[in-house]
Formats: C-alpha cells, structure tokens, sequence
C-alpha cells in the first residue's frame, strides 16, 4: 500500500483548501469524502431556504487575489446552491478532484507508531496509509435526531434539514410538521409556510432572529469591494469574529435611553450578526444584553399579530447571542399567515407520536410529513463518529469522554500526526468559518513544510500545554456570558455529551496571533521528533 504523506478526511471547504496548500508544500495527499461532491456541509444542507448567515463577500476564500475577483456573488448573503457552486468551482479551478475519492466513509483510523503512520479503513473495506491525518470533517456535520418517545411509530414522511433529498420536495398543499426553531428552522419555515397547505411548528425553545435584508450585491458596491479586497480581507483578519464589518464600536450602557434604541435600531435595520458584534458590552454585561433582548422583543411584538404568538415567540431562558444569532428572510412575518400555527412544546411536551403525526400533553396533531430542523452534534460529533485509536490504541472518544481536549483545537495529546482543522477549543464557529479554515490550513501547512525541511516523522501535542490551553479556553468563555445558554457551543443540545464551552471566545485575531507566536518559538507546547530520535 502506497504511503501518502497526507490524508484528509472531508471534502467541504477546510478539505479542499488543506489539499491544495498540501500540493503547494510538495506533499502527496488525497481527500476522502463522504458524499457524492465537494462542499461538505453545503452539499447537505439542501432545505428549502438554507442561506450562509455571513456575507457572501467575506463568506469566501481570500487566499487567491484571482479566486476573489473572478467570482461572482449574486446576493449579500448566498443561497446553499450558490456556495455549493463556489465549492465546485475552487474545485475545479485548483484541479483538486484528481485527489478526491467521493462516496467514501472513513470509520476507523489508527495510530501505527511503529511505522509512524496512520492507517485509515473506509466503509468498504478500502484502507489507507498515511504519515499525517488531517480531519477536515466540519463543526455542523452529523444531523442530530430529536430524542422523542415513538418516533417510529410516525408513517408520514421523515426529514431532516440537515440531510434533505437532492431533488428537493415539493411541499404544495402538504399538512407539514417542522420540530426546530434553530437557524435550520427559521430558515425555512417561511418558504415551507409558503408551498404547504398548512404548517405547524413545534418550538421547544424560542431563538432571537435579526432580518438579513437579502438582497442582490449592486454592480458597483461589488466593484467597489473588490478593489479594496486586501483591505477588507485584513480587517476581517484583524477583528474578533473575522469579518470586515465595523465591530465593537459601540458600548450600550454609555448612552442614554433614545440614543439606546436609535443605536439597536440602526443596526436591526443593517441586519445580521452585527446587532451582537457591533456593541462592546452586551456578550459581557447582563443589563447591556437585557436592553438588546428587549429591544428585540418589541419588534417581535409589533410585527406577529396574534399577542399570545407574539409572546411565544420572544427568547426569555438565554442571554441573546449566547445561542448563535439566527439571521432570518420573513421569520416573524411567517406566523401572520392564516395556514401556520406554533405549538410551544414547554406548554405541552411531546408524550408520543401516531400513525399520523404527534401527540402532546394537550392535543394531537396530523401531518403528511414532518420536517426535523434538530441540527447538529456539533463540533466534536464528526470525529468521535470514528474509531480513531492514537498511542496505544486509545480511542479518542474515550479520551474525550469528559469533553474534548485539543491543543489550539488543533492537535490532540495521545494522538500524533493527527490534526482537526477548526477542532473545539479554535475560533471555528466564532468565527467566519472559511476564514478560519483557511487560517488553520495556512498554520498546518506550514507546519508541515517545516516537518519536511527538517525530517520531522512525528509531531505531537504535549499533555501539559492542551491542559493549559484547555484552561484557557474555558475561562475566556466564563468572562462572558456565552455559557450561560444550553446551546450546542456547551454540546448542551446532544444528551450526556458533557458541558464545555467549545469554540474560543477571544477572538479570531487574539488566536491568530497565538499560533503565530507559537510557530516562531519552534512550534512551543509540541513535541518534534526525527525518525532517528525516536527509535532512539
Ligand atoms: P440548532 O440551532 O441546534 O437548533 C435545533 C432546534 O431543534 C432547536 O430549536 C432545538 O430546541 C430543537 N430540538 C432539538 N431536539 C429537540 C427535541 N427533542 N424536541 C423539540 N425540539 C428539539 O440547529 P440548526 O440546524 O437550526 O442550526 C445549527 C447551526 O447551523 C446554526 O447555529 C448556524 O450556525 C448554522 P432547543 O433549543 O434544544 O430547545
């Protein structure tokens, strides 16, 4: 069996880009993927509705000056068929499907210390050798089914957002059922409100929705931002949430009650995440982020109609923000429709499902289809999903039984050779998540051109500095208030998946800078070790 130098499990955007910077290095690498295309998480997500909630502009690869100014974004934000169309296109552009072997699972992956290498067995049976592993298997990859009594009782129609038909579905005068009011949910309840003869949503808990005011990029707003590219791409590089818009510029507890509400007015009106990133304070301060809430909770009231749906609907149990923001085309508009009802699930829990739909403490509800918008057994799901056994065959899901522990959320004590692009404990998800990629893919890469140069055959993370990253890590969060949500950032979402706060909430730049300090100090907190030192 040839022995490549890297392989990459994953063919979404993080895969994608580590195999061409693996090209560039001189390395031989290839890409296993799952699905039948490029794109990963794009590939799947095909719901009606299923938008990226960062701008398309910023929402791109910046490591091609020719990339960026050749393609075309239809719309501030795109839709799943565009970005999946931008995915092909890098593919295609990069030549990158020559190393792609698609409709390929990876289901175990060992650590050969002897040989220095791993060894990766497929669905098929196929294997594979390695001298590094890189996963590239994405945050928001593995659909989470609800955990509700009887389930399989149900005869309709099942489907879940996250792995919907690719021929679509046509919802035209359906009794549809949708359980799910995250970002999945909201998208696109308002485009199945519109096709199905009536839909029901069934909401557990209320999420805070900011409109998108989606519109088409005018020709010369494009024209304008693609001259000044290198600038934005670097203030995105520089900020918190690695995007160029303007951040943390204003503190809501400095200004006085009318400049307060002009202040989350104006950005209501801009619309998207920067009702959370353009204010200093409310992520930190409870009575900053009671304002914001409230401040949402108003316009959630003037635009539903029915005040008793109005009142169902307003987020009270978390901290806006502490659960991903949902940014929404006609979200609450959608529940002034005459064939849409909400049933709250706090108001009468789930007890079972029938033949023909679902029973709950207070009544029962039929449907020709139910659409299950759960999400996701984030960030940690797509790689205990694999029997991935480091030194002495340990299997990562047990060493990561009380929560996962990961160097940068980069590399795993216990584990050489193995890397988790955008693993828990990095920006990933805080951050614009193609440029965090590319930032992890750039560091690796280097990294492995280093390993090259100076004969390396073995790199591990050391147990000492993942703790103290770990650490690091955790009490960022804690001074926020991030973790005070049940969000799937706490893995709170998934039952028994221990509580840690995964992503790193100090920002994309802070942790940019980190690893940059970390590299020029001879790559601090690894262990490097020659094939000589080792058999040594
Ligand atoms: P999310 O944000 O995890 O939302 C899942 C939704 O499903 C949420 O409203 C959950 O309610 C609900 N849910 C999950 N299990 C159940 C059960 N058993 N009963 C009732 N309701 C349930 O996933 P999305 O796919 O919408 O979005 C994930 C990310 O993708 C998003 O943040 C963007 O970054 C893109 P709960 O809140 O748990 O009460």
């Amino acid at each position: 069996m040839a022995r490549l130098d890297v392989l990459i499990v994953g063919a979404g955007f993080a895969g994608l880009y580590m195999l061409h910077r693996a090209r560039r290095a001189g390395l031989s690498a290839h890409v296993l993927e799952k699905g039948g295309g490029v794109g990963g998480t794009w590939y799947w997500n095909r719901y009606p509705g299923a938008r990226c909630d960062v701008e398309s502009m910023s929402y791109s690869f910046s490591f091609s000056e020719e990339l960026q100014q050749e393609w075309t974004w239809s719309h501030r934000y795109a839709t799943q068929p565009e970005i999946l169309a931008y995915a092909n296109h890098v593919a295609d552009r990069f030549d990158l499907r020559r190393d792609i072997t698609f409709g390929t699972s990876v289901t175990a992956a060992s650590w050969n210390e002897k040989e220095l290498c791993w060894e990766v067995e497929t669905a098929g049976g196929g294997r594979r050798q390695a001298r590094f592993l890189v996963m590239a298997t994405g945050c928001l990859s593995v659909p989470k089914l609800p955990d509700l009594p009887g389930l399989a009782t149900y005869e309709g129609r099942v489907l879940h957002t996250a792995s919907w038909p690719r021929e679509g579905v046509d919802f035209t005068g359906h009794r549809v059922g949708i359980i799910g009011t995250g970002s999945s949910g909201i998208q696109s309840i308002p485009l199945i409100a519109k096709q199905a003869g009536h839909l029901t949503v069934f909401q557990r808990t209320p999420n805070f929705s900011i409109p998108a005011w989606n519109a088409p990029i005018p020709p010369e707003r494009e024209r304008e931002m693609k001259r000044r590219y290198a600038d934005l791409r670097a203030k995105s590089r520089a900020s918190y949430a690695g995007d160029y818009a303007d951040e943390g510029y204003v503190t809501i507890l400095d200004l006085g009650e009318k400049e307060r509400e002009e202040a989350f007015e104006k950005r209501w009106r801009e619309g998207g995440f920067n009702y959370q990133y353009a204010f200093s304070d409310i992520m930190v301060s409870e009575e900053a982020n009671r304002l914001a809430a409230e401040f949402v909770h108003n316009k959630i009231r003037e635009i539903v109609h029915d005040p008793k749906t109005a009142e169902k609907l307003c987020p009270k149990d978390h901290p806006i923000g502490a659960k991903r923001l949902c940014v929404d085309t006609d979200y609450y508009e959608t529940y002034n429709r005459p064939n849409v009802s909400l049933v709250d699930l706090r108001e009468e829990p789930v007890t079972g499902f029938t033949a023909q739909g679902l029973r709950t403490a207070k009544a029962e509800y039929s449907f020709d289809t139910l659409v299950l918008a759960t999400g996701f057994d984030a960030m940690t799901g797509a790689l205990t999903a694999i029997d991935i056994r480091g030194s002495e065959g340990r299997l990562l899901r047990d060493a990561w039984k009380d929560g996962p522990a990961a160097y940068l959320g980069l590399a795993i004590a216990g584990f050489p050779n193995l890397f988790a692009i955008t693993g828990p404990g990095s920006p990933s998800v805080f951050a614009n998540m193609v440029l965090a990629i590319e930032q992890h893919v750039e560091w690796l890469g280097n990294l492995l051109e280093h390993a090259k140069r100076h004969g390396i055959a073995r790199i591990e993370a050391e147990e000492t500095s993942q703790a103290e990253w770990v650490r690091r890590v955790t009490e960022g969060a804690d001074r926020t208030l991030f973790p005070k949500a049940n969000s799937w950032y706490v893995g709170a979402n998934v039952p028994g998946k221990p509580r840690i706060f995964m992503p790193f909430a100090d920002g994309f730049c802070v942790y940019e800078r980190i690893c940059n300090d970390i590299a020029a100090a001879g790559y601090e907190g690894f262990r490097l070790s020659h094939v000589e030192e080792h058999a040594a």
